[in-house]
């Protein structure tokens, strides 16, 4: 692993310090305005990772969105551990990128993220939905450090997203903005509106990753409502659009890259994804949409993570 220290406003490119584990990383971080970057190798590893915790903090808490979950685990693995510019010492600083997560149902996901990385302990992982923790079921930007918005009500997150790329233009920061969408959000008009509406202000600071995932609450999307054609409807709306295997590390930073390159509108990258994505029996199987495994099952699915 590498870690660089670089000033706001630096260049981002930075061979810096190394380290070796994600806690000297960690502890590398905690003095200065840095980033982390793993390699493609640690990336996956820290993928598996975080579907572990995934795991245990559903199973422990009994309650919990784990499909959701699996499916955007390299996704938010190739954000926080490669691409966005943020320092867990300091989650307010004002160029940082901002990671927004719509579909705030996958909380678990980006909870195990933002530990990993070293917003707050590990061990807090643990306390997933009880009473009093800073961990609740959806994301809570007043009490979990580096959640970026509350979100949970599908189908807003584009627009705050949208607020949040216009600040950045006016203020002159050159941060950038990410949105994770579910697919069967993107049943939401409210989605829509905001697609229109990133185009017709060209911000070339946004973009949108759809976690297609092929299904939503009550299964499959194309038996509830169908999406399709889901990258032409993106396109249409204006926007600069890419399809890509969202379970690969290296086409997600290649799209994100090129997204980086495109100027005066906004870039969706459509990740094809398997909900429930490297647990057997949770994988395309809608039944843990919104449900925790049991004990076995958590047993189960850690044999199969290891
Ligand atoms: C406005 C709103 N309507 C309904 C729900 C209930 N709900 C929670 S998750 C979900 C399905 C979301 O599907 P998708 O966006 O595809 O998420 P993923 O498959 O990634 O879990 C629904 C309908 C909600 N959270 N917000
Ligand atoms: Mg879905």
């Amino acid at each position: 692993m590498s870690v660089s220290g670089q000033g706001a406003g630096e260049e981002r490119a930075n061979p810096g310090a190394s380290a070796n584990t994600t806690a000297e990383a960690v502890n590398f971080l905690r003095g200065k305005t840095s980033l982390i970057t793993l390699s493609l190798e640690e990336m996956a590893a820290m993928a598996k990772k975080l579907r572990r915790h995934v795991i245990k903090m559903t199973g422990k808490a009994g309650s919990g969105h784990p499909g959701g979950s699996l499916s955007a685990a390299e996704i938010v693995t190739a954000l926080y551990f490669k691409y966005l510019r943020h320092n867990p010492a300091n989650p307010q600083w004002q160029d940082r990128d901002r990671f927004i997560l719509s579909k705030g149902h996958a909380a678990p996901l980006l909870y195990a993220a933002l530990a990993e990385s070293g917003y707050f302990d590990v061990d807090e992982l643990a306390t997933l939905r009880a009473l009093g923790s800073c961990l609740q079921g959806h994301c809570d930007m007043t009490t979990t450090l580096g959640v970026e918005m509350s979100s949970g009500s599908l189908g807003q997150g584009l627009s705050f997203g949208i607020g949040i790329a216009l600040a950045g233009r006016l203020d002159r920061r050159d941060y950038r903005v990410y949105v994770l969408l579910g697919d069967g959000e993107c049943d939401e008009g409210q989605v829509w509106e905001a697609a229109m509406a990133s185009a017709h202000f060209k911000l070339d600071n946004l973009v949108a990753i759809i976690d297609h995932n092929k299904q939503q609450i009550d299964g499959w999307n194309r038996d509830v409502m169908n999406i399709e054609p889901l990258a032409e409807k993106w396109k249409a709306f204006g926007w600069h659009t890419m399809e890509v295997d969202g379970h690969d590390l290296s086409q997600l930073l290649a799209a994100f890259d090129e997204a980086k390159k495109v100027k005066g509108r906004p870039t969706a990258v459509i990740a094809h994804t398997i909900k429930g994505k490297g647990v057997s029996f949770m994988e395309n199987n809608p039944e843990f949409h919104g449900r925790a495994p049991t004990a076995a099952e958590v047993e189960m699915a850690l044999e199969e993570l290891k």
